[in-house]
């Protein structure tokens, strides 16, 4: 069996060993949600206002309930495939760049996700109170979710622990995630058709979403609390790596000294972390996540623009017309391509 197989018949069977680990209280909890086919196998629940796959329920609330944050802590926090592979190689090498040699980096022996562990779709899944001071080896701690503003745990929005956001052009994480979908469905379930899952994609019903609702909810906080949200756009980390991640250095309290400029830190921080240097690393070429995906699925093209090869004019009116209505008077703005003109920005920059 190779790791594309393996990985469909690992996320399948997780899925179902959860669903069956669903005791009586969660049960009664789960039949009081609206309920859609998911995107890959099993079900999306509606809770708190967001789609949320079979498989991150339980251990979305589990990390809600239980969670308690330090004042220290980071937290990535990203909307499914919008970076959150590179946000975490990003902010790992930049807050513990002091701890260890170069050419000893701990991403050339294991993958961004074994290094920034994610809450609900990792260490929450097999155990309700994981014990997060062995879990997180280096310190202060850095750990990556999902959950939209309004769910996450009282802990981390009443301590000072800081929040790094990443979003991304709602048409290439659209496309995306409609790709990875597709890579994980099992071999007896047909591949989704584009047109079908982009009438799901408009309508919210995807995994997280609205997606419109989860980056407002985040990009509104930023603006009203700078020091604890840094709102990032995957599209302006590709434009300039450099002046992003020195933001990102200065945000986390670990701003780059003049020597570390002068030696190129911030050069190698985003050399390593860049999606050429991390797709090639053997490690991230084999086995599984947690949740079963294999790890190569993790990286695919990671360009901007690579929607125009897929979506239709007049998917693309749609998409357009709803970016407008969401976002308008909101001052969120995306770039749709990699050569940025004012006709391929929509949103409106
Ligand atoms: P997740 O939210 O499921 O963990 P995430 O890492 O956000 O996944 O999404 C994967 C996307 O990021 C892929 O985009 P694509 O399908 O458009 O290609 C993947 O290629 C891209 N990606 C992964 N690593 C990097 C990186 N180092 N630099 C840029 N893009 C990357």
């Amino acid at each position: 069996m190779d790791a594309a197989e393996a990985g469909k018949a690992r996320v399948a069977s997780l899925i179902q060993d959860v669903e069956k680990s669903y005791d009586d209280e969660f049960q009664q909890l789960v039949h009081t949600l609206p309920k859609e086919e998911g995107w890959v196998s099993g079900s999306l629940y509606l809770y708190q206002g967001f789609w949320w796959s079979s498989l991150a329920l339980k251990p979305m609330i589990s990390f809600q309930t239980h969670f308690q944050a330090f004042d220290s802590d980071v937290i990535v926090v990203t909307f499914p495939k919008c970076g959150t592979t590179w946000l975490k190689a990003l902010t790992f090498s930049t807050l513990y760049r002091d701890r260890f040699a170069r050419d000893e980096h701990p991403l050339l022996a294991s993958t961004p996700h074994q290094l920034v562990r994610h809450l609900e779709y990792d260490v929450y899944i097999n155990n309700p109170c994981p014990d997060l001071e062995n879990i997180c080896v280096y310190k202060p701690r850095l750990l990556a979710t999902h959950v939209p503003h309004a769910s996450l745990p009282t802990s981390i929005k009443d301590s000072k622990c800081k929040i790094v956001y990443i979003c991304r052009n709602p048409m290439d994480m659209f496309i995306s995630l409609w790709l990875f979908s597709n890579k994980l469905r099992d071999e007896n379930q047909e591949s989704l058709s584009l047109d079908k899952v982009f009438d799901k994609f408009c309508r919210g019903i995807h995994i997280l979403g609205p997606f419109f609702d989860h980056v407002l909810e985040y990009w509104n906080a930023s603006q009203e609390n700078p020091d604890k949200i840094l709102f990032l756009k995957y599209e302006d980390l590709k434009e300039d790596m450099n002046s992003q991640l020195k933001h990102l250095a200065m945000f986390l309290g670990v701003p780059f000294t003049v020597d570390e400029e002068r030696q190129g830190v911030v050069e190698e921080i985003a050399n390593i972390c860049s999606f050429e240097k991390l797709k090639e690393l053997e490690v991230n070429n084999k086995g599984l996540h947690t949740s079963g995906v294999p790890h190569k699925d993790f990286f695919r093209k990671g360009k901007v623009g690579d929607w125009s090869n897929y979506l239709t004019p007049s998917m693309v009116e749609r998409l357009e017309k709803l970016i407008q209505d969401k976002l308008d008077n909101s001052g969120l703005t995306f770039k749709f391509s990699s050569k940025i003109s004012q006709d391929e920005n929509v949103g409106f920059a």
